[in-house]
């Protein structure tokens, strides 16, 4: 159903806004704001295990929090498969798994196992053309949903070997039957992105992270074609950069008081956690059973 609900956002005229997330909270704050989908980052994942973005956590721990944003939202939910948690084999499973488990769709890079965040300099080793479109060809022919979505990530650019590069790598995943291709660079300015956006002669949608380069606006993107912007992990910065603040002025402090107005309120986190429901759900239920004929 999410899949399908992910198809239509790429069948609608308009660019597709996803947010990145990393637990159930924040998935659905990423959904109350009215984004239209999840990125179930790797990063952020990792984040919140404080390990890093480079493949130390398994396809498991990533897949169960995958399905706990799902869970708690009724958006897509993208996820962040990195280079497929190791070979063929490996995709093959992995699709199987986010299939079975409800999730939108994944995105695999072409990048070695163990990959490594995108943005951390040197061993961006890319992995040869022919092993990636083997992978992209497994996931589509595993997937039974013919909505489910597979997003092929290409980080040629990543690993500085140019733009022609690139452009091979996006006509080789296009035909192996991607259904995207996510074009991703660590350049402050979207140069490249624009030039590869316009020199690309496929018809496949294309998909940004414009972490690097943030000036770039929704309406600049959709007049260059791009299909879809992936902010990745905005939500997970701003949450650090708030928990810093706060638990450092409570030491200040020495009580709480002062940082009070700048968190949120109990009742806020009662909302976000479906308490109030739960207790009407109870007392509807407790209604009910007073109305059932006991037992004798
Ligand atoms: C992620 O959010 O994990 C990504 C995007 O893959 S990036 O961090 O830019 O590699
Ligand atoms: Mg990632």
């Amino acid at each position: 159903m999410k899949a399908k609900k992910l198809r239509e956002l790429f069948r609608s005229n308009k660019v597709i806004r996803v947010m990145g997330a990393h637990n159930g909270l924040s998935a659905k704050l990423a959904e109350q704001a009215g984004f239209d989908a999840i990125w179930a980052s790797g990063f952020e994942i990792s984040a919140t295990y404080a390990v890093p973005d480079a493949n130390i956590l398994t396809m498991t721990e990533n897949l169960q929090a995958a399905v706990i944003m799902n869970t708690a939202t009724s958006i897509p939910v993208i996820c962040d498969c990195d280079s497929g948690y190791g070979n063929v084999n490996n995709v093959i499973r992995m699709v199987k798994e986010y299939e079975r488990n409800g999730l939108a769709g994944i995105c695999i890079e072409d990048k070695q196992f163990p990959k490594l965040n995108s943005f951390v300099n040197g061993s961006q080793k890319l992995t040869p053309i022919h092993e990636f479109v083997g992978k992209i060809r497994a996931a589509k022919d595993t997937q039974e949903d013919p909505d489910f979505v597979v997003i092929a990530r290409i980080e040629a650019l990543i690993a500085e070997q140019g733009m022609e590069e690139a452009l091979e790598r996006a006509y080789a995943y296009e035909a192996a039957g991607a259904d995207a291709i996510l074009i991703h660079s660590k350049k402050k300015e979207p140069d490249e992105i624009i030039e590869f956006v316009e020199s690309f002669k496929g018809s496949v949608p294309i998909v940004v992270v414009p972490t690097t380069y943030p000036k770039i606006t929704v309406k600049e993107m959709e007049n260059l074609g791009i299909k879809m912007v992936i902010y990745a992990n905005h939500g997970l910065r701003s949450a650090i950069k708030a928990m810093q603040k706060t638990f450092a002025q409570i030491l200040i402090d020495g009580n709480t008081l002062g940082i009070e107005p700048n968190i949120s309120t109990m009742q806020e986190v009662f909302e976000l956690q479906g308490m109030f429901e739960m207790r009407r759900l109870e007392n509807m239920y407790k209604a009910i059973d007073l109305m059932v004929p006991l037992r004798k």
